[in-house]
């Protein structure tokens, strides 16, 4: 059997969130990314008939019955995860019963999975439900994006609208638009709710004044979409100290972009 710390999924999860850390999005503990791993890539590297330990999700995931995933554990630094996985993040698989993650490898200090698991369980099971290759989602604190929930009105679409002409790039990785969350209580199931509902619509919500989720195929892409948004912010947060933007990308230049690149985009922003 390859050992799990040479393995290709879990270095790139590493060296993710260590990219993430250096960009200043994930403080201390801030941040938490679920992978949903192959049977293959776990067989390669693991015994799956060894349950090192049970854990209680406290929700139902039955639809995510039998799957793997790759967790961050609750309390740890993005910048440690490359230095010593083994202590930071876990691989477990849900139970049959939908109640417990069957702990593989990982969380080795006692740990447990990041207490915003439900809000990424729920987020799987509605991106799977639109889109069964999805496999990524990915929660952070990007400076920019944050400092734009405390600036601007939270409102889906006249968000979307303002980072779609932020750079010209926008429409085109996020067409599906952003989706904003008011202010909710961090950890609950309630938030895991309310995100899942939204991200069954945009692989992008916006927790206003917390930070981001966003859902993808794999690590880059879903890292690329979290700074192709966060970059938008920036440009706005940017254009707004310097006294306002003073040109602006129009409705009919994004049409444009649709149109060049085939896009099927959010209804009602344009
Ligand atoms: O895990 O980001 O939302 C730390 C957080 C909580
Ligand atoms: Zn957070």
């Amino acid at each position: 059997m390859k050992n799990i710390l040479e393995s290709k999924f879990l270095n790139e999860y590493c060296a993710t969130a260590a990219n993430m850390y250096r960009l200043g999005w994930d403080e201390r503990n801030g941040g938490n990314i679920s992978y949903l791993l192959t049977e293959e890539e776990v067989k390669e590297v693991l015994d799956t008939d060894k349950v090192v330990r049970l854990i209680p999700l406290g929700f139902d995931a039955k639809e995510l019955a039998g799957k793997y995933f790759l967790v961050s554990g609750t309390g740890k630094y993005f910048k440690n995860f490359v230095g010593d996985p083994e202590n930071n993040v876990g691989v477990f698989r849900i139970s049959a019963d939908g109640q417990n993650a069957e702990l593989l490898w990982g969380y080795a200090d006692g740990g447990r999975f990041t207490s915003e698991l439900p809000a990424h369980l729920m987020s799987h099971i509605a991106r799977l439900r639109v889109d069964p290759t999805n496999r990524v989602v990915m929660h952070t604190h990007p400076t920019n994006l944050l400092a734009m929930t405390y600036m601007f009105d939270l409102d889906t679409v006249k968000f979307t609208h303002k980072l779609w002409q932020m750079n010209t790039e926008c429409i085109v990785v996020f067409p599906d638009g952003v989706e904003v969350l008011p202010w909710m209580l961090c950890g609950t199931n309630e938030i895991g709710e309310a995100t899942a509902e939204k991200i069954a619509l945009s692989r992008t919500v916006i927790w206003s004044m917390h930070g981001i989720y966003c859902a993808g195929h794999d690590l880059d892409e879903t890292f690329g979409l979290v700074e192709t948004v966060e970059k938008a912010a920036q440009i706005y947060m940017m254009t707004e100290a310097c006294g306002g933007a003073k040109n602006l990308i129009s409705d009919d230049q994004l049409k444009l972009l649709a149109k060049r690149f085939n896009l099927t985009y959010r209804d009602g922003v344009i």
